[in-house]
C-alpha cells in the first residue's frame, strides 16, 4: 500500500486520477449518456437522477471541487454549458444548477461537477 509520504507524489496522483470515475467518463473509458461535449467540458446524464432531467456538467481536466478552482474562466464556461443543455432540452419553466463542495456540501464524487436539474418544481431549502 502507499504510505502517506507518497500522497503528493506523481505516482499517487496518477493512481488517483486513473480511478476518478468522472475522469474515466471524460476519457470514454467508462460508458455514460453524453448529451454535450466540447474541448474542455462534457455533459452527461446522472446515473441516479433526482428529477426527470438531471445532467452533470464537468471539466475534462481533473479539479476536485469548486474549492480547488484556480481558473474561473473555466467555471464561467461550465455555467454557460449548464444553460445550453437546459435550453437544448427545453426546460423553459426553469431549472436548478447545484455544485456540492466537500463533505458538508454533500459531495460524493471528487471531480468538479455542476448538477443541472429540472422537469419538476424544486423545493427550498435543500436538505
Ligand atoms: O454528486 C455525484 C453525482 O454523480 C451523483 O448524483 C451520482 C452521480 N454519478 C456517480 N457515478 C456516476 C456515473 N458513473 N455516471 C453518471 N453519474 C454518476 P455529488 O454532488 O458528488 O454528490
Amino acid at each position: 500500500t502507499l504510505g502517506t509520504r507518497h500522497c503528493g507524489s506523481t505516482l499517487f496522483r496518477r493512481i488517483y486520477l486513473e480511478n476518478c470515475v468522472f475522469c474515466l467518463i471524460a476519457e470514454k473509458k467508462l460508458d455514460s449518456q453524453i448529451i454535450y461535449e466540447d474541448d474542455i467540458s462534457l455533459a452527461f446524464k446522472d446515473i441516479n437522477p433526482v428529477a426527470p432531467f438531471h445532467v452533470l456538467v464537468i471539466p475534462k481536466k481533473h479539479i476536485r471541487s469548486l474549492g480547488d478552482v484556480e481558473d474561473f474562466n473555466l467555471v464561467s464556461h461550465l455555467l454557460y454549458v449548464c444553460n445550453l443543455v437546459a435550453q437544448k432540452e427545453g426546460l423553459t419553466k426553469g431549472y436548478r444548477v447545484v455544485t456540492n463542495v466537500g463533505d458538508d456540501g454533500g459531495q460524493t464524487v471528487f471531480h468538479l461537477h455542476f448538477h443541472v436539474i429540472g422537469g419538476r418544481p424544486m423545493d427550498w431549502p435543500p436538505g
